[in-house]
């Protein structure tokens, strides 16, 4: 039963405490920091080119993600992707706002060429315009999907040779052979900036400790999504920033019982 499995990793990793060295964005550092150690992860931020080889041979797991990229931030990452994929340290990869500028889509086709990356985390829109396919995007925010987003996942894990997940109301994750779609999530998550890229973090987390790479994103996605309807209920009709805040009490509290009880994952073949 793969919500026991899921369950078991939401236990691993708080045991383990898995070390996720995240590259991320400035809108998103703090809170990506606080849901990791409300998850039971152990976060660091590292940017400089002169250690951030070190740091990720180091770590459980490497978070590169695009939000507000700079030259010289790209070129330490894939110092940093290098050296991961050297001692099979897992490299995730969250390209936001691929498709919005071509600085973003080049940058992510680049990082994605040049390093093996274990996974990908996206919205629609910036998965297809990695693999070359024009989805509408505004700014770093996914227009209403426009294909068939478990195809397109398949298609892109193929392509990129990697483990894709996209998310949105339904979160699809896909190896390319094996797909599964996990319905879990609440509509306040997208009025909350950053959720998706403390997702991508989290996914590091779980990845970190599991060797089934495909079971782990998908325990991470359940996870996530179930934290986040058990919060939302909490602050019902108050808004986002009583949300945001009671969404990492719920990554703290959540246990493999409410795993059981609440997430949703279908497997699509
Ligand atoms: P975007 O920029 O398109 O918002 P993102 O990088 O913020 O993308 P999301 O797709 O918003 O990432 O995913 C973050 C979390 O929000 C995931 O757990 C996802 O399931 C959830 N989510 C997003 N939209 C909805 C929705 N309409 N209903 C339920 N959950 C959602
Ligand atoms: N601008 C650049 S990065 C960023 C914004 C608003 C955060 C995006 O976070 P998320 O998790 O993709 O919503
Ligand atoms: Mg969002
Ligand atoms: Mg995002």
């Amino acid at each position: 039963m793969i919500l026991e499995t899921i369950g078991q990793l939401l236990i691993k990793v708080r045991e383990e405490n898995p070390l996720v060295h995240n590259m991320t964005n400035v809108v998103v550092t703090n809170f990506t920091a606080n849901g990791l150690l409300a998850l039971g992860a152990s976060p660091v931020m590292a940017y400089a080119k002169q250690e951030v080889a070190d740091m990720a041979k180091i770590a459980g797991a490497l978070v590169l993600n695009i939000g507000t990229l700079n030259e010289h931030e790209i070129e330490a990452m894939l110092i940093a992707g290098k050296s991961a994929n050297q001692h099979g340290v897992p490299v995730l990869f969250d390209p936001v706002g691929a498709g919005a500028t071509a600085y973003r889509t080049e940058t992510s086709q680049h990082l994605a060429q040049e390093l093996d990356l274990a996974f990908i985390r996206g919205n629609a829109a910036e998965i297809a315009n990695v693999i070359g396919e024009r989805w509408e995007i505004k700014g770093v925010d996914a227009k209403e999907a426009g294909g068939d987003v478990e195809d397109l996942a398949r298609a892109a894990a193929k392509k990129l040779r990697t483990i894709v997940a996209i998310t949105g109301k339904v979160d699809v994750i896909s190896d390319g052979e094996m797909t599964y779609s996990i319905h879990n999530g609440h509509p306040i998550l997208t009025k909350v900036t950053g959720t998706g890229c403390l997702l991508t973090s989290v996914m590091g987390a779980f990845a970190a400790i599991a060797n089934d790479k495909l079971i782990a994103g998908a325990a991470a996605l359940v996870c996530y999504g179930v934290a986040a309807q058990l919060a939302a209920e909490k602050v019902a009709g108050v808004g986002p920033g009583s949300f945001q805040i009671e969404f990492l009490n719920a990554l703290h509290n959540l246990t493999a019982d409410d795993v059981r009880r609440f997430g949703d994952i279908e497997k699509r073949e």
